[in-house]
């Protein structure tokens, strides 16, 4: 028997997978035709009528969304059931100000839970296993869809939110944990504090790791897996399809299969939005099948990305996306949270300062840094330290709010920001994330 948390799924026939999608796909876009007006319109703008969907082979024929039509809708717009049936909401950023917000019926927490059950058996976790979640609780959906995810499994579950490394230690050796899931960049972090404390790989008692919420290579895997002994294994998701469980690694750590059951995969051209063939590199784009409460179809995630149908030897049967390759928009990931260079932009404006500023993105011990150069205008220059110090704080204080994450602002004198003659580079991103 292999690891499998659903096996009659994750090992079923080709045929029998897509006569599900396409049972599925009809009832959905019905269901999002009748109840969501903001897709009724696209739908009816783009000519395409419910009736015109019989099999995910026509799935081409429906409009794409994007983030900005998350933001257009927001808060409810997308919504597919009376708030009322709804029992959770996550978050993440949006382009701007607003951030995207998603619902979940309880419905739609079972069904992602099992994603994430999934998952933690094919890394080879079951009940027995104690399992550490070392991923953000709150907002954010990794703590909350990882926790759930252990509890189908019937792991003891370790709800220790991101953070406080020491007290991660620490219950990691008391307790015995043997999973543990994070960003793979604050596994890095804990191997490299085990090892400062004087312990080595063996004297944890880990087997596994589980790690995603942003890009990593091959070579932090190499590292993450030899500093804490273990097998680390890749995850996948985005917060507008639920969160993490929409693709996962299996024992062959060459790629995560997407439950396929649940989402409908297609890879665009992010310029001219034609669907590509199989094993061609573009734009990931996902429809949810079954999802009540945010249903969304055809949603642009921009990660860059290939599929792939090659047989597996661990015997699943669902598609495989290779780990993503960027991205098809200026999105960065710092520390698991996503940023948007115009998010910074809309504070700095809040603000009353100019929109001269430039991003440093840096990894310094396996931990990412954001620095902002932001350029005074000769109006708010000043040769008082205490006064900039104190303009300092309290934008870093605004962006905290905005983003979710403190960078560190350095107020520079006016005219020292390189003025370029194209488009302004923005961003200096010094982390080797891809390979
Ligand atoms: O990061 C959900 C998640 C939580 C996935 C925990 C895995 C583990 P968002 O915050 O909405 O959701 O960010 C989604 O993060 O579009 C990708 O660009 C990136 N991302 C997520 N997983 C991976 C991964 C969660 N394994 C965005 N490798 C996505 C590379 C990833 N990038």
């Amino acid at each position: 028997m292999g690891r499998y948390y659903q096996p009659e799924i994750e090992t079923a026939s080709r045929e029998e997978i897509l006569r599900i999608q396409n049972e599925k796909i009809v009832k959905q876009v019905k269901h999002v035709y009748e109840n969501v007006k903001y897709y009724r319109d696209l739908m009816d703008k783009k000519g395409v009528k419910p009736e015109d969907i019989k099999s995910v082979d026509d799935i081409k024929k429906l409009p794409f969304l994007s983030k900005a039509d998350l933001r257009d809708s927001y808060p409810y717009g997308m919504l597919g059931t009376d708030l009322k049936n709804c029992v959770r909401i996550h978050s993440t950023s949006g382009t701007t100000g607003k951030r995207v917000v998603a619902f979940y019926t309880q419905n739609d927490v079972d069904l992602w839970e099992d994603c994430v059950a999934r998952a933690i058996v094919a890394a080879g976790g079951s009940k027995g296993d104690v399992l550490q979640v070392a991923y953000g609780f709150g907002l954010f959906t990794g703590g909350a869809g990882v926790h759930g995810g252990s509890h189908k499994v019937g792991c003891l579950t370790l709800p220790m939110s991101s953070g406080n490394t020491d007290r991660q230690i620490q219950f990691m050796m008391d307790l015995g944990s043997t999973i543990i899931c994070c960003t793979p960049s604050y596994a890095a972090h804990i191997g490299e504090v085990l090892a400062e404390k004087g312990y080595k790989p063996e004297d944890n008692k880990l087997k596994c790791g589980i790690f995603g919420a942003e890009p990593w290579t091959e070579e932090m895997r190499q590292t993450i897996e030899k500093s804490l002994g273990i097998k680390a294994y890749d995850i996948y998701g985005l917060t507008e399809t639920s969160g993490p469980g929409v693709a996962y690694e299996c024992e062959e750590q060459n790629g995560m299969h997407i439950n396929e059951d649940h989402f409908y995969a297609e890879i665009i051209d992010p310029d001219t939005g034609e669907v590509l063939p199989e094993g061609s590199k573009g734009e990931l784009v996902f429809t949810s099948l079954d999802k009540e409460a945010f249903p969304l179809l055809r949603y642009r995630t921009r990660d860059i990305c290939i599929l792939s149908r090659e047989k597996c030897s661990c015997g699943r049967t669902f598609v495989k996306m290779c780990k993503p390759m960027g991205r098809s928009d200026d999105m960065l990931i710092i520390r698991g949270v996503n940023v948007f260079p115009s998010q910074i932009e809309t504070v700095l404006l809040n603000e009353g300062y100019s929109p001269n500023y430039q991003i440093i993105v840096d990894r310094v011990n396996n931990s990412d840094t954001i620095d902002i150069n932001v350029e005074l205008t000769p109006d708010k220059f000043s040769d008082i330290i205490s006064e900039n110090l104190a303009k300092e704080k309290k934008l870093e204080g605004a962006m905290r709010t905005m983003l979710g994450i403190g960078p560190k602002i350095h107020l520079v004198p006016p005219k020292t920001i390189t003025r370029s003659e194209g488009k302004a580079v923005r961003v200096i991103d010094k982390r080797k994330l891809h390979d």
